[in-house]
């Protein structure tokens, strides 16, 4: 065979580069949120119900863009434990297996919350002397059943409330009635010995803008996350639960020098529970737009940070959204939050694309 002249060469090289430009090109145009992240070494999900399995697009839709999977209600202890020692796993064994049998992590949410809780507990943790097994047996007989299988736990969510007036901020809530403030530590101890394979995380909201309200939450939990280095107890990671709002006062300086403090402490950082509220309203487009934009603005510096691990929003599509609780919503359709990535009719948001942008232009994790 005659050998290839230069010109053939380069024209084939040329041609092989501009193929695989071209694949990339298609990839980026169609590639699931899941599959962005994972080449970034990080990853992408979403919370989820059975409630929802039943409806096979949204389902399709869910395995295709979501990594990572949490139960948005069936994890809580109000679900799972409704009747004094009688722990029912049904509902979340349901979204475990739904998260395996996709490749996809699995989030526990949430052990110990001042919410949702059973009223018997409430009631319990109120009596006088109450025993601490309705703290530890609760995360060790929850942890240990899924030991293996979780990703991560929120271990506490949201133990902080600054306006209960405490100098260290923490909520006056039943467990610290009950415990004091040593009922964090005894949880993140408890979930240790129980799963030790799984990273924990300290999960809460307002930690976004420098409202005096937030930033009153943010020194807060600083003051906890210090504390639990000091006293050694085994929480590894934020988890920023994001429920962001179109109009606030959102500042990435703020955001960033807000990670900066709380990653030289030694944690990692998660997203867990992004949404994006809007004020509703006809123009449809605009409020795309708005959300995307304030989603984008967050990620670009959220996932610029290399502690950070992954993004969670608190829903996929607009169909499934806490959000739309008002009666009004359900025929109004303008007037339906629109919060999340997907469409009610599944399509994908420019907050979508805002998503997708950021996490493209996120550096490589190390082994990712
Ligand atoms: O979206 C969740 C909603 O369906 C539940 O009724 C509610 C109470 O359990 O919790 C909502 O999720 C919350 C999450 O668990 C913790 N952070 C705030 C979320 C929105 O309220």
């Amino acid at each position: 065979m005659a050998p290839l002249s230069r010109r053939a060469l380069l024209g084939g090289a040329l041609s092989a580069l501009s193929l695989a430009a071209g694949r990339h090109s298609a990839w980026a145009e169609v590639a699931a949120l899941r599959e962005r992240a994972l080449r970034k070494g990080l990853f992408y999900g979403c919370c989820a119900s059975t409630a929802h399995f039943g409806d096979a697009p949204f389902i399709q839709a869910l395995a295709r863009e979501a990594g990572a999977l949490v139960p948005e209600w069936e994890g809580k202890r109000g679900r799972i434990e409704a009747r004094r020692g009688v722990l029912d796993f049904s509902a979340a064994d349901r979204l475990a297996e739904f998260a395996a049998n996709h490749g996809m992590l699995f989030r526990g949410h949430t052990l110990v919350w001042w919410n949702s809780n059973p009223a018997w507990l409430n009631a319990a943790l109120d009596a006088a002397s109450p025993p601490e097994s309705l703290l530890t047996g609760y995360v060790d007989a929850v942890v240990a059943h899924f030991r293996g299988r979780v990703h991560s736990w929120d271990v506490v969510n949201e133990a902080i409330e600054p306006k209960d007036g405490r100098p260290d901020g923490l909520r006056a809530c039943p467990w610290l009635r009950a415990f004091g403030p040593a009922y964090l530590d005894i949880a993140y101890h408890t979930a240790r010995a129980a799963d030790p394979g799984a990273l924990l995380v300290y999960n809460d909201y307002g930690m976004d803008t420098a409202d005096p309200w937030q930033a009153a939450r943010q020194h807060a939990v600083i003051g906890l996350l210090e504390g639990f280095r000091r006293r050694g107890v085994p929480c590894d990671a934020l988890g920023l639960q994001a429920h962001l709002k179109t109009g606030s006062n959102f500042d990435q300086e703020h955001l960033r020098r807000f990670l900066a403090e709380v990653t030289a402490l030694g944690y990692r950082t998660l997203i867990t529970e992004l949404d994006v509220a809007d004020h509703g309203g006809m123009d449809i487009a605009a409020r795309d737009r708005a959300v995307a934009d304030l989603a984008g603005r967050y990620l670009e510096v959220a996932l610029d940070q290399p502690q950070t691990i992954g993004v969670v929003t608190w829903g996929l599509s607009d169909r499934y959204t806490w959000l739309d609780r008002r009666p009004w919503t359900r025929w109004v359709e303008a007037w339906r939050p629109r919060p999340l990535p997907l469409d009610s009719a599944l399509r994908r948001k420019p907050m979508w694309h805002a998503i997708a942008r950021a996490i493209d232009a996120a550096p490589h994790r190390p082994g990712g």
